[in-house]
C-alpha cells in the first residue's frame, strides 16, 4: 500500500511524462519543418518513450491498488531557435525531470516505502541515460553543427533510431 503523499507525486509524474511526450512531439514538428527529418524522427520516437514512462507509473499505481488522477497537460513550447537551442532546451528539461524523480525517491525513502524505491530505480537509471545521450548530441552540434555536411550526416545517423 502506498501513502497519499506518494500517490500524489506519482500522479504528478505521470503528467510530467506525458508533457515530455508533448514537448518532444512539438519539437519533432518544428524539426520536420526545418527539413531535419532524422532529428524529427529521433524526437518523435522519444515522445513515444515518454508516453511509455507515463504508462509505467500508471500501471504501478493500479498494481498497488492506488488511485490514478489524470490532470490537464499544459501546452508545450513550440517556438524554437534552431537545432542547438532545441537540444539545450531538452537537456534542461531532462535535468528537471531527473530532479523530480529524485524527489520521489527521497519521499519514498523518508516513508520507508521500499516498493516505490525499487520501482523508481528504473527511472533513475533511465534519466542518467537520457541526460548522457542529449549531452552527447549537444557536444557534437557545438563542434560541427555549423558545418552543413556534418549536420546532414548527423541527421542521417539519428534517422536510424527505431526505439
Ligand atoms: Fe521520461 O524521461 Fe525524459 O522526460
Amino acid at each position: 500500500m502506498i501513502s497519499e503523499n506518494i500517490n500524489v507525486i506519482l500522479n504528478e509524474q505521470i503528467n510530467k511524462e506525458f508533457y515530455s511526450g508533448y514537448l518532444y512531439l512539438s519539437m519533432s514538428a518544428y524539426l520536420k519543418e526545418l527539413g531535419l527529418n532524422g532529428f524529427a524522427t529521433w524526437t518523435k520516437i522519444q515522445a513515444k518513450e515518454e508516453v511509455e514512462h507515463g504508462l509505467k507509473i500508471f500501471d504501478y499505481l493500479i498494481d498497488c491498488n492506488s488511485f490514478v488522477t489524470l490532470k490537464q497537460i499544459k501546452t508545450p513550447e513550440f517556438e524554437f531557435n534552431g537545432i542547438l537551442s532545441i537540444f539545450n532546451y531538452i537537456y534542461e528539461h531532462e535535468k528537471s525531470i531527473t530532479n523530480s524523480i529524485m524527489e520521489i525517491a527521497k519521499k519514498a525513502e523518508e516513508e520507508c516505502d521500499r516498493m516505490t524505491l525499487n520501482f523508481i530505480d528504473w527511472f533513475i537509471a533511465e534519466q542518467v541515460e537520457e541526460e548522457e545521450t542529449v549531452k552527447n548530441i549537444i557536444k557534437r552540434l557545438e563542434l560541427f553543427g555549423e558545418d552543413k555536411v556534418a549536420l546532414y550526416l548527423m541527421d542521417k545517423e539519428l534517422s536510424e533510431r527505431t526505439e
